[in-house]
């Protein structure tokens, strides 16, 4: 078939046309995926049977007992994965807003310059296609048009670079001193939570079995029996490492995810702006059960999250320093009153 053939080029250009409409809807598509995911939310909270409420007295009860802890319910889910999404969650830490957004951005430049190659190709089809145009030009140099095309690319990289790696040096700062530490092993196939400045408990988390998940008005495969429980709006100091094999805490909503390896301790600050709970995965194969260890990450406001640490065994919030540093003052006191009257000590 000839390149002048009417039925080849309407196929070409069908399929040209085709590519353009799919680049253009793409941002705007992406853009409304990234609407919340409120709806989602309530059809699960109100897909919660009457008989879970017995249970939520239940729990009630459990966490007067508890210090006044109570574990928030289904319709304080935030993060979570959508049927049928496609496009980054929407995100719950400054990290994951700015990252969002340079995402969003860069589809933008995307678009903007896939269109306009795709404006060039067609030009080019249509105004120097043979009929039009029965003598091709020769020329093969033009030094403007030359320096333009490698100028105008450049310049565009280094814009998007700029951007880029002031967001990748943000994603590993140090945390602050006054940083809440939380260590998490992974094990296979669950995971656990130490909380060494707030007396050294570990928070051992299961996947909650499904139905019990279900009928609670979580998420299956999601939810666990134990969540690692955190303040809000507190720069958190997260270090992993693992028992067994390589896991990965991952978790998407707040743009979080860094590797738990045997004999490494890997460190990244968090901070999460809103209470609610945040689901996440393991995200290295670590056998078997690797599908079934979920994150569930529980954000309360600062007096909420002392009274879960107090209510944990051993849990302590801000003793430890005080009475490290009220110790060896006594101590001291001791010694002196020992040194002035030998006496005193054997009383
Ligand atoms: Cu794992």
């Amino acid at each position: 078939m000839k390149f002048g053939d009417w039925p080849g080029r309407a196929a070409r250009l069908a399929t040209i046309l085709w590519a353009a409409l799919v680049l253009a809807l793409a941002p705007q598509a992406a853009l409304a995926q990234a609407e919340p995911e409120a709806p989602v939310t309530e059809a699960v909270a109100s897909d919660v049977p009457a008989a879970a409420a017995a249970t939520d007295q239940a729990d009630a009860a459990a966490a007067d007992a508890a210090g006044g802890y109570e574990p928030l319910g289904p319709e304080w889910i935030r993060g979570q994965p959508t049927p049928g999404g496609w496009d980054v969650q929407e995100q719950f830490s400054p990290i994951g807003r700015s990252a969002t957004g340079l995402h969003v951005g860069l589809m933008w430049v995307m678009g903007v310059i896939s269109l306009f190659v795709l404006g060039l190709l067609l030009w080019v089809i249509v105004r120097y296609r043979r009929g039009a145009n029965p003598t091709p030009s020769k020329t093969t140099h033009n030094t403007l048009i030359e320096v333009v095309w490698t100028l105008v690319p450049v310049l565009i990289l280094v814009a998007i670079a700029i951007p880029s790696i002031s967001l990748l040096t943000k994603q590993y700062e140090s945390p602050p001193e006054d940083a809440v530490t939380i260590k998490v092993t992974g094990y296979q196939w669950y995971w656990g939570y130490a909380y060494p400045d707030n007396g050294g408990f570990e928070v051992i988390s299961n996947m909650m079995p499904e139905d019990e998940a279900r009928a609670k008005g979580f998420p299956a495969q999601l939810e666990v029996d134990n969540r690692m429980v955190v303040p809000v709006d507190t720069p958190l100091r997260i270090q992993t490492t693992a028992a067994d094999v390589i896991h990965a805490f991952a978790v998407p909503s707040l743009w979080f995810k860094i590797d738990a390896v045997p004999g490494r301790l890997n460190e990244r600050m968090l901070t999460i702006d809103e209470p609610g709970i945040y689901y996440g995965q393991c995200s290295e194969l670590c056998g078997a059960r690797h599908g079934y260890m979920p994150i569930a990450v529980e954000a309360l406001p600062r007096d909420q999250w002392e009274a879960w640490v107090r209510s944990q065994p051993g849990g302590t919030v801000g003793e430890p320093e005080a009475a490290a540093a009220a110790a060896p003052s006594e101590a001291g006191e001791t010694a002196d009153a020992e040194a002035a009257d030998p006496a005193a000590a054997t009383n």
